[in-house]
């Protein structure tokens, strides 16, 4: 009453200022409850969507079948970007996204639901319609995914519908004046705060039910991960030389990871199978024994990834162990005409690898190893390919399960249908390492270090240019193959001030690096590393 008598003291203006906060506020405070109602509902009918996936088919999760539908549908600048600022925090970050839409749309759902009880019909049916397709639309989607979401949209509906009746409906007209405690009593209050904390603890108690789930699941996978007792391979190949630096092979935990799913899928390798099928003579099925039966071959070689930029950290190297895909092959009786392997994963990714590239000699296999250890579950346990001289997204399909010999002209795979190139050899390039960008060395001799690579061709030089002058060779040290990267270092008698180091490599069949920029769409990143170092 006081602000009522200080507000008709002062000029018209006030007075009706006051009428209009008291009118938002008096909105907010009928908006607010319903927009929680909403919000508490889908979580409710999310975590209960996400228990039944897990315990079921975890791919028909809602959150991770519309995170992977937006994966897909996303243009490739943008992935490129995300991957680019992001890393691989991509994931989380496009993971919280989807939370928000969902919540932004529920709690609106929820606000005109107050009103309009059709409102809370069309969000559930729109949101559940959404997540459904999703799930139906990836690349391993069956028709069952469907259960989670529409169950899951069914769940928040009607609790929702529950919520509101708590709530009562107070209807308040939009534009009519309202007047001052009318919207919810104190008992409906009390109501529907004692049912929104129920249904929060739901929520709490189904998400916490769906993450044991997963866990116990996973723990199986990671847990067989750890029982196997993977056979020596029968034929080691070249170790790596004495004399090369630390650093040549890259660990498990520091090797790079790229790729589009969102939770790293599961298999047990008990219940694994590989097909092998399309144009071949007798299509085959493999258990995991059964690769491990054959006699397999271990290889030093190096991976990179297409959408590395110039001096990027996508690349590594490690000691792989698998069964050459040569022998497979073989067996299976590849038709004349099949020129492309189409390898497909266990949450739907389709890689092509030009079927040559399995038969020319090289070292093409599927991997069951990596640097003495089962294959970690990030990088495709329990089998993934390998074809050294093409980047991972033409050759190295992870979690695999399927290899289907198909032509080029009938099928094209994921990336190829969003415009990367087909085949996907290597490019010739060179990073340097040692000093970091932006360093601040001391006069006097610096050794300047890095990688460079060409798998298939072989490293025939590395020259180093200070400040854009004339190329110095770079030393080489020794390399197990020519599909692995080379170590280089160079000596460089560094004079006080600022100065620009580049690198550039030149293959074995005497072409160098170009110098010419191109971004890694479509074929993979060109043009000579650069940095900028400042002797003291
Ligand atoms: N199943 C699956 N395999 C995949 C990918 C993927 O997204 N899904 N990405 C490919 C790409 S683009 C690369 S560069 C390599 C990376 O392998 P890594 O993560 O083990 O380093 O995996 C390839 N295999
Ligand atoms: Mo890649």
């Amino acid at each position: 009453m006081g602000t009522r008598l200080m507000g008709s003291g002062r000029a018209g203006i006030g007075l009706k200022q006051d009428a209009l906060i008291r009118r938002a506020s008096a909105r907010l405070r009928h908006a607010l409850p319903g927009a929680v109602a909403g919000i508490i509902a889908a979580g409710f009918g999310v975590a209960v969507a996400e228990l039944l996936a897990a315990a079921t088919r975890p791919e028909a999760g809602p959150l991770v079948a519309v995170g992977g539908a937006v994966i897909d549908a996303t243009p490739t600048p943008i992935k490129e970007l995300a991957v680019r600022e992001l890393g691989t925090n991509d994931k989380p970050a496009l993971l919280t996204g989807v939370v928000v839409a969902v919540a932004l749309l529920a709690a609106v759902t929820g606000i005109l639901g107050r009103g309009h009880r059709l409102a809370v019909v069309i969000g559930a049916a729109v949101l559940g319609a959404a997540a459904a397709a999703a799930a139906l639309a990836r690349p391993t989607g069956t028709p069952f995914d469907v259960v989670p979401s529409l169950l899951g949209a069914a769940v928040a509906g009607l609790t929702l519908w529950w919520l509101l009746r708590r709530l009562g409906t107070a209807p308040v007209a939009p534009v009519a004046p309202v007047s001052e405690a009318q919207p919810v009593s104190s008992f409906d209050r009390r109501k529907f705060l004692a049912a929104a904390a129920l249904v929060a603890v739901g929520a709490a108690v189904a998400e916490a039910g769906a993450t044991g789930v997963k866990r116990v699941r996973g723990g199986a996978a990671a847990r067989s991960r750890a029982d196997i007792r993977l056979p020596a391979a029968a034929d080691a190949g070249k170790p790596v030389p004495a004399g090369v630096d630390p650093g040549f092979v890259t660990g498990n935990g520091d090797f790079y990871r790229v790729d589009t799913a969102l939770t790293v899928p599961r298999i047990n390798p008990d219940t694994w199978e590989l097909r092998i099928h399309g144009m071949v003579g007798n299509e085959m099925r493999l258990s995991f024994e059964d690769l491990l039966r054959r006699p397999l071959v271990e290889r030093v070689m190096t991976l990179n990834c297409v959408s590395n930029e110039v001096g990027g950290p996508y690349i590594g190297t490690a000691k792989w162990l698998g069964v050459p895909l040569a022998s497979l092959l073989a067996e299976a009786g590849v038709r004349p005409g099949a020129d492309q392997i189409v390898a497909r994963s266990a949450e739907g990714m389709t890689i092509g690898t030009p079927t040559a590239t399995a038969l020319d000699g090289r070292d093409t296999m599927l991997v069951v190893g990596m640097n003495g250890e089962p294959l970690p579950l990030e990088h495709g346990f329990p089998v993934r390919m390998l074809t050294p001289g093409l980047y991972g997204y033409a050759g190295a399909c992870k979690w695999l399960t399927e290899l289907e010999l198909t032509t080029f002209a009938k099928f094209d795979a994921y990336w190829v249908e969003r415009g990367w190139a087909a085949d996907g050899p290597v490019k010739t390039a060179s990073r340097i390492d040692k000093p970091k960008p932006f360093a601040r060395p001391e006069a006097g001799p610096v050794t300047v270090a890095g990688v460079a690579w060409a798998q298939r061709r072989g490293i025939k030089a590395v020259e180093i240019s200070v400040d854009g002058g004339d190329w110095n060779p770079a030393e080489l040290l020794p390399v197990p193959s020519i599909d692995t990267w080379v170590q280089w270092r160079f000596s460089w008698k560094a004079t006080s001030g600022p100065h620009s180091l580049s690198v550039r490599a030149t293959d074995k069949t005497g072409a160098a690096q170009t110098a010419a920029r191109a971004t890694p769409f479509p074929s993979g990143a060109t043009g000579l590393h650069t940095i900028t170092v400042t002797v003291a």
